[in-house]
């Protein structure tokens, strides 16, 4: 049996991991391992694969966030065993891998770190959420080839562009990947990463015939972010306190919220002036447009009734009357919201 053939068993395996059995997980993992399939397709068509469909699940509020963390966590099982059923010698170079400030989906990361290592690079994986000032003591201290940057998150872009300027200013080449730095990559673009790949493959591909890069990018140390970025991240903490003050005025079914329903409540406010800030950093609308349109669905498999996205944007942007980048931005947003 070629390893082309072999079934991975999708749905089984999401089976498996969805009622969190750890231990049959990692048996149908090392299964394949043994039927030939090489380590590579297990990460990115049998773990990758399923994490997506968790995301999907946890999205159409068909699984909650208890089964997703579950699952993810079994996930991590998996990819740790196949890590150690395969041992490659480091006959490249050293790379950095971590993931921006703030940026918690450190999995994806991880699949990265062990498909770099299958490759034969010698890996420095430093986890979820980097503050960039320890990012740089790790390069000083190891030297690197090049740092690999995950972001998964938009909202997390201006502190992955701190860090590039940084990894840049210490004679560091950075490649940067994950979702959050948009279709195309066109954000690690802007913010001075030397390289962008859409898949781990790629970045292998890349790293194995085309580093360091020929192209220096352009110089990535200007701070992006204007007066309105900086007046929203400073006061974000009013911005949120002053909406969910309002609330119940515009309204009226907030009243009889419970505690859990004003935690989410406000931490959806919180969302809304993250990626409203990531926005107006990068000065790309469509951020906070892809958001708006993805949480309207999140809320509507919720069945949180569709005015409550309107009127939450709507008491945020009655505090930013003055800011006329924002303003548009949110109207933009709710101009793409179906009727
Ligand atoms: C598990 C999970 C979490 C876990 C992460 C735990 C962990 N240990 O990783 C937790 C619970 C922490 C989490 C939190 C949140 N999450 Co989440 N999460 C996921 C989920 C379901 C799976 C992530 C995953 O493992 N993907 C697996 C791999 C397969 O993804 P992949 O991108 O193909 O991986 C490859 C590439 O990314 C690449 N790669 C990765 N890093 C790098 C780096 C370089 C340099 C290169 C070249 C390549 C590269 O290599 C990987 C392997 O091939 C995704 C769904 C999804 N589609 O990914 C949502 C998802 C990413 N999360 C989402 C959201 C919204 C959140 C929260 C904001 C939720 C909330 N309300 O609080 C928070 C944000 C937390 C934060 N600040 O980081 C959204 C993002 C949507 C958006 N608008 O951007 C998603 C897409 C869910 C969804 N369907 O909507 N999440």
């Amino acid at each position: 049996m070629t390893a082309i053939t072999v079934d991975l068993a999708l749905d089984h395996y999401l089976e498996l991991v969805g009622d969190g059995d750890e231990q049959a997980a990692v048996a149908h993992a090392t299964a394949l391992l043994d039927a030939g399939v090489p380590a590579q397709r297990v990460i990115n068509d049998l773990i990758g694969a399923t994490q997506r469909r968790v995301g999907e699940l946890w999205a159409t509020n068909e699984w909650g966030v208890a089964r997703e963390h579950a699952a993810t966590g079994v996930s991590e099982r998996v990819l740790a065993a196949v890590a150690a059923r395969t041992t490659v010698p480091a006959t490249r170079g050293r790379l950095t891998l971590a993931c921006v400030d703030g940026e918690w989906h450190g999995l994806p990361a991880r699949m990265f770190a062990e498909l770099l290592r299958l490759d034969g690079w010698r890996v420095d994986f430093l986890g979820a959420s980097v503050p960039g000032r320890h990012l740089i003591t790790h390069l000083h201290q190891t030297g690197p080839d090049a740092v690999a940057l995950s972001c998964m998150i938009p909202t997390r872009l201006p502190r992955a562009h701190a860090a590039i300027t940084a990894c840049r200013a210490a004679g560091v080449p950075v490649i940067a990947g994950g979702r959050g730095f948009g279709p195309d990559g066109r954000y690690a673009q802007r913010l001075g990463a030397d390289a962008w790949a859409a898949t781990g493959e790629e970045a292998i591909a890349r790293l194995a015939t085309d580093w360091p890069p020929r192209w220096v990018a352009d110089d990535p140390g200007t701070f992006l972010g204007d007066e309105e970025y900086t007046h929203l991240v400073r006061s974000r903490p009013q911005l949120i306190g002053n909406a969910m003050d309002r609330l119940p005025e515009v309204y009226p079914a907030a009243r009889d919220y419970d505690q859990a329903q004003l935690e989410s409540t406000a931490e959806d406010l919180g969302h809304i002036a993250d990626f409203l800030a990531a926005a107006l950093y990068l000065d790309e609308p469509e951020i906070f447009t892809d958001f708006v349109g993805w949480t309207a669905d999140v809320l509507i498999s919720r069945g949180v009734p569709q005015g409550a996205l309107r009127i939450g944007l709507r008491l945020v942007r009655d505090q930013l009357v003055d800011f006329p980048a924002a303003i548009t931005t949110i109207d933009r947003a709710v101009a793409a919201l179906p009727r």
